[in-house]
């Protein structure tokens, strides 16, 4: 057995060994001869263990005055802040993504931590008049119990504080599952709670695969909310698996954002704009530029502009400040990636960058691929279709605004997207008229800010919506109270015509 490093459970405030016995490897996707460390291959004892602590935890949480609580996560919030470079490193090595991203990624958490916080001083519902007279109504939020969290790869640090902060303001204790590919990071957030006095129970981490522990996570009895990022495919699953019980889920899943160009737009300012919505983080955002619909006036050049572009993006171990553009998150990843780029060339779509792996020194030792570019895209293509999670971009031309605002809503998907104009009237269009749950305008399609709801329409979603105070409609239901001083009894509805 190698030194490497071996990260545990964290169940009950303790750091445990899995009942399995066994550990699986994280590696470094820019260089795989790196491993980061052993992490457990928890199986359904050890979730049963975590849920049963976040349960016995809940009992006295929910009692915490809310403003307390979120003295703690201003303190959990102070801790990630302080610790900000270790923890963007680290994500960096698991994940791949260039070192400026995942300062961002540490950055969304910390700024999630803080609004929640301050959260816990509102949290607001109503007071409003009664139909009748010396009584009082009022709205007050109330926590459900155990949340089960299963969360991707390529925000790390962020989609998991996106679940964690509200779900314990509220007053929710919570058992997470991490993606395989970036355990360490989350890891990393339950020291931050771990060490800033988040009390025993309330927050646990399982690490393992999605069969032995996610599904469990699913399936117990005790856990009131399931929040999910990933697929649609497995998002289907989740919310199938959670309605037999009316469990709650939050489902966050696949896009196919579009970029317009119009006529009129800013050439330079939207080339900017979808290389870094489609290569950014290698494309691996649900948010990410897979598509781009430009005015026939100006495709030919637009084209040229982005091309020679792209072609330049300097692609590397994302530790490096200069690198531009990271690995992808691991091998069948990139075989993905490989696979559509094939797919495309059958379709018909003409490649006018990019379209292979990159080999040759260091290149070996990693998943790397070229940022790759289709042209003349249809919209029955494939790589128009479906969701590829990779730094593919594939651009069609419309023939007027009309034109673009029917191609953007033509996916199955609704999480974002954007347009670049200068004409005020169609931007305000486009914007009531594309159906997605975000929306930019001379902007790309990726960059949302913690203050704003989160989510997608169609296939993207089930109708909730992270971060911002939408959060909080997924980790807290509405109690409506009614107090009656008048001393008599009142029927509502009945007797209060006189
Ligand atoms: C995701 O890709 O799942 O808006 C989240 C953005 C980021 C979050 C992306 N703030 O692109």
């Amino acid at each position: 057995m190698s030194d490497a490093k071996i990260y545990k459970n964290f169940i009950n405030g303790k750091w445990v060994e899995s009942k399995s016995g066994e550990t699986f490897e994280n590696r470094n996707p820019a260089d795989t001869s790196e491993l980061l460390g052993l992490f457990q291959k928890s199986n359904e004892d050890d979730v049963n263990e975590a849920i049963a602590a976040a349960a016995e935890a809940y009992k006295s949480w929910r009692l915490v005055p809310a403003p307390k609580r979120g003295e703690m996560l201003y303190r959990v919030a102070n801790r990630l802040l302080a610790d900000k470079e270790r923890i963007s490193q680290e994500m960096t090595k698991e994940m791949g993504k260039i070192i400026k991203e995942t300062r961002g990624d540490t950055q969304e958490a910390i700024d999630m931590t803080y609004y929640m916080a301050g959260e816990g001083r509102r949290l607001l519902g109503m007071t409003t008049p009664s139909e009748m007279m010396s009584k009082f109504n009022m709205t007050i939020r109330q926590p459900l119990g155990v949340c089960s969290f299963i969360t991707p790869w390529n925000f790390p640090i962020a989609i998991p504080s996106w679940k964690m902060m509200p779900a314990l303001i509220c007053g929710n204790t919570i058992v997470i599952k991490p993606a395989t590919d970036t355990p360490l990071s989350v890891v990393n957030l339950m020291k931050a709670c771990e060490e800033e006095g988040i009390p025993p129970g309330v927050v646990n981490m399982v690490t393992g695969s999605g069969s032995k522990v996610g599904t469990p996570m699913i399936m117990h009895g005790d856990v009131k909310v399931v929040s999910f990022t990933g697929s649609t495919e497995v998002g289907r699953i989740v919310s199938e698996a959670c309605a037999p019980n009316f469990k709650h889920s939050c489902l966050e899943m696949g896009g196919k954002n579009v970029q317009i160009v119009m006529d009129d737009a800013k050439l330079e300012l939207a080339v900017d704009g979808a290389l870094w919505g489609a290569f950014g983080t290698t494309g691996q955002r649900c948010t990410a530029t897979s598509r781009l619909v430009v005015h026939k006036d100006v495709y030919n050049k637009f084209i040229d502009m982005i091309a020679e572009r792209a072609e330049n993006i300097k692609v590397g171990n994302g530790l490096d400040e200069s690198v531009e553009m990271g690995p992808c998150v691991n091998e069948d990843q990139l075989n993905t990636v490989l696979k559509y780029i094939e797919i495309g060339k059958t379709d018909g779509a003409k490649m006018v960058c990019g379209g292979e792996r990159l080999t040759g020194g260091d290149y070996d030792k990693g998943f790397f691929v070229k940022p790759t570019i289709f042209t003349d895209v249809t919209q029955d293509m494939r790589i128009w279709k479906e969701e590829i999670f990779g730094p593919v971009l594939g651009i069609a031309k419309c023939n007027s605004f009309e034109d673009a605002v029917e191609m953007a809503n033509d996916t199955i998907y609704g999480l974002s997207a954007s347009i670049y104009t200068q004409d005020i009237n169609k931007a305000y269009t486009a914007m009531r008229d594309v159906y997605t749950g975000i929306f930019y305008v001379n902007a790309p399609t990726i960059g949302a800010e913690t203050h704003l709801p989160f989510g997608g329409t169609k296939e993207t979603g089930n109708g909730h919506r992270e971060a911002a105070t939408a959060a909080l409609d997924v980790y807290s239901e509405w109690k409506s109270v009614y107090v009656d001083y008048s001393g008599v009894l009142q029927r509502a509805q009945i007797d209060n015509a006189e």
